[in-house]
């Protein structure tokens, strides 16, 4: 990828450099209100709009969590939400020492002349947007493309359709003074092999850089958020997380810049110790980049099956998510990280 002048400034590198290259990961807590209230009512929590303040709010006052988490994703309904005690969520983020972030896009829809595929929506009046969350006190931002492993996808169409939108999402980020996460998310869903995943990862990435340069993206100004290289969940043969680090690291390797601030990997549905182990041995791998995690559901199931709606609860759901943001960041830290 190549770096050209733009209007990406010292700022965003350091917002960038303090997301992913201090040792700590990424909370993601930006579940659209559809997916928060199927969650909620899995939980056997009511899907109210104060239910789903109270749970984010129970994930961001966990104490300590700047320790092991930089900023934290939220969804367009949390940012506008106030804690208990008034604040709005991202001053209390401010005030927490956690960045606040912002989920942008509009969700996964069909894609015309696609056999099932998806495209992710949400390039109309992006820009007027933006500069509301940045005033809002958003200091980055989240765009997740989706794609499927098949018999006959990912196709092509849907690979550069995806790539497209998030080079255009994040070059308006970074005009409007937010540093850009970009998520091309290979699902797990299927029955396929880690040497299935490894050659689709590789031309996820490879379209989505060559997107990113066409559209003068800086990379040192934005955030990776990629699925590790990994057998389908249903696939009898699972790889090891030596296996998954030697594979991802090698793909990530071949098709990203050296420059990019770095890489905070999505869970994408890994039981939690499983995600956790394959960071750990992610740590083992010489990559020129920091690998964090921005895990959602690896940090946040426990929290949510601990509390379950009752405020008595709140502590074992706090305790629940310390324990979890305390180990995955500890697996940063080892000294046997290379570079
Ligand atoms: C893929 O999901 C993202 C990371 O979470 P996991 O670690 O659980 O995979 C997550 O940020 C996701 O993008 C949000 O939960 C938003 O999902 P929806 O589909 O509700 O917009």
């Amino acid at each position: 990828m190549t770096t050209v002048a733009t209007t990406a400034t010292s700022s965003l590198v350091d917002i960038a450099h303090d997301l992913v290259g201090s040792g700590r990961g990424i909370l993601a807590a930006d579940e659209s209100i559809g997916t928060m209230s199927t969650r909620l009512e899995k939980a056997g929590v009511e899907p109210t709009e104060t239910n789903r303040r109270d749970y984010r709010e129970l994930l961001v006052t966990t104490a300590d969590l700047r320790e092991g988490v930089s900023g934290v994703i939220l969804c367009d309904e949390t940012l506008r939400q106030r804690l208990s005690d008034g604040r709005i969520f991202p001053h209390a983020l401010d005030e927490l020492g956690l960045l606040p972030g912002i989920k942008v896009d509009t969700g996964a829809r069909p894609l015309a002349g696609s056999a099932g595929e998806t495209v992710t929506e949400g390039l109309d009046g992006l820009d007027a947007r933006l500069a509301e969350y940045a005033e809002l006190g958003a200091r980055f931002a989240k765009w997740r493309a989706v794609i499927t492993i098949g018999d006959r996808t990912p196709s092509r169409w849907a690979l550069w359709a995806g790539a497209h939108s998030l080079a255009r999402y994040a070059r308006s980020c970074q005009d409007a003074g937010i540093v850009p996460i970009v998520e091309p998310e290979v699902l797990m869903d299927g029955d396929h092999t880690i040497w299935r995943c490894a050659p689709v990862t590789a031309a996820a990435l490879r379209t989505l850089v060559d997107e990113l340069t066409v559209a003068c993206v800086d990379p040192a100004a934005m955030v990776l958020k990629p699925n590790m290289v990994v057998a389908g969940s249903t696939c009898p043969q699972q790889a090891s997380p030596r296996e998954t680090a030697t594979a991802t690291v090698e793909v990530l390797g071949a098709a990203l810049p050296d420059d990019l601030a770095g890489v905070a990997f999505l869970s994408g549905g890994q039981d939690p110790d499983v995600a956790t182990a394959n960071l750990a041995a992610l740590q083992e791998v010489p990559a020129p980049w920091p690998l964090t995690f921005s895990f959602g559901r690896a940090l946040v199931s426990p929290a949510l099956q601990a509390w379950r709606g009752d405020p008595r609860r709140v502590v074992d759901g706090q305790a629940a998510l310390a324990r979890l943001v305390g180990r995955n960041a500890a697996v940063l830290r080892t000294p046997s990280r290379r570079r």
